[in-house]
């Protein structure tokens, strides 16, 4: 079966569907630049989409893989994780080989933009499709003629089947900030990361892969150019309050996102900045 690349409707979503010629599969909302679904090749969904998100483009879709550009959450005076997650972005590249598939959006000021944040920019988001891997890349370009500082982030929603069982390797040693636990540092020194209570940690400087085991299947997920890695679950309490996720949602996801929060990204007029996370389904 050769790769397919094609301009569907999800849910009402402007979207693009991507099939790779072994048989993987993503869709990608034009809303939010949000990849919302991925399947490996031979595989089950690794992504998590709340059976309760609002796809009408009124507000942040739940699920899949927000683009958190140019705030990290309430780090700052823009609307919560900033407005690329809210903004309609644009198809300008796609491309279909023998081993896969690919496809870049962008999205460039504008008037509203302009009005939350007053610099000129360009976001480049490229999803590459293959085999057991998803890529996703953002790249950050000054369009202005003065440098501008941001946080970003690739804010993933990993499914998981039951997330009491799940199991996040390579976080041991590094330190993290507890948004739920006030503004003290900490050493990580656990063999991995469990849930089982609200969990919501930026971790600070993760040069090393991470594996999530879960229920006998595993993913391993590598990042480069983002420097943090935030491991959120909202658990039962924080969930209740979500109106756009189920009761037991917070039972099937994890956000492991590739994150830029503890320190911006300073870019200089006409330069770039671009960071990446990688999904291997294993
Ligand atoms: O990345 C973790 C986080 O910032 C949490 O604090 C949590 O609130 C989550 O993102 C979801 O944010 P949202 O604005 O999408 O409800």
């Amino acid at each position: 079966m050769p790769a397919l690349i094609e301009q569907v409707t999800f849910q009402g979503l402007p979207a693009v569907a991507m099939t790779s010629a072994d048989g993987a599969r993503a869709v990608v909302s034009l809303f939010g630049g949000q990849v919302l679904s991925w399947c490996p090749a031979h595989g089950e969904e690794r992504l998590y989409l709340s059976d309760d998100a609002r796809l009408d483009q009124s507000r942040a879709i739940r699920g899949g893989v927000p683009v958190c550009f140019p705030q990290f959450g309430a780090l700052g005076k823009l609307p919560r994780h900033g407005f690329a997650r809210q903004s309609l972005w644009t198809l300008r590249d796609q491309r279909c080989a023998d081993d896969y598939a690919m496809l870049t959006l962008t999205l460039g000021d504008d008037e509203r933009s302009m009005a939350l944040w007053p610099h000129a920019f360009e976001l480049e988001l490229s999803v590459a499709l293959e085999g057991q891997r998803l890529d996703i890349e953002l790249e950050v370009t000054n369009t202005g003629y003065a440098s501008f500082a941001f946080t970003a982030a690739l804010h993933t929603y990993v499914r998981v089947k039951e997330v009491e069982n799940a199991r996040l390797e390579g976080l041991y040693g590094h330190h993290y900030r507890d948004a739920n636990g006030g503004s003290d540092i900490i050493r990580d020194t656990g063999d991995c990361v469990v849930v089982d209570a609200p969990l919501d940690r930026i971790y600070h400087d993760v040069q090393r892969p991470l594996t999530l085991h879960d229920s006998g299947r595993g993913l391993h997920i590598v990042s480069e150019g983002f420097p943090d890695v935030v491991v959120w679950n909202p658990w039962e309490t924080g969930c209740a309050q979500l109106d756009d996720m189920p009761e037991s949602g917070f039972r099937r996801m994890l956000c492991i996102e590739a994150a830029a929060a503890r320190h911006k990204i300073e870019v200089d007029a006409d330069q770039s900045w671009y960071g990446r996370q990688t999904l291997i389904a294993l």
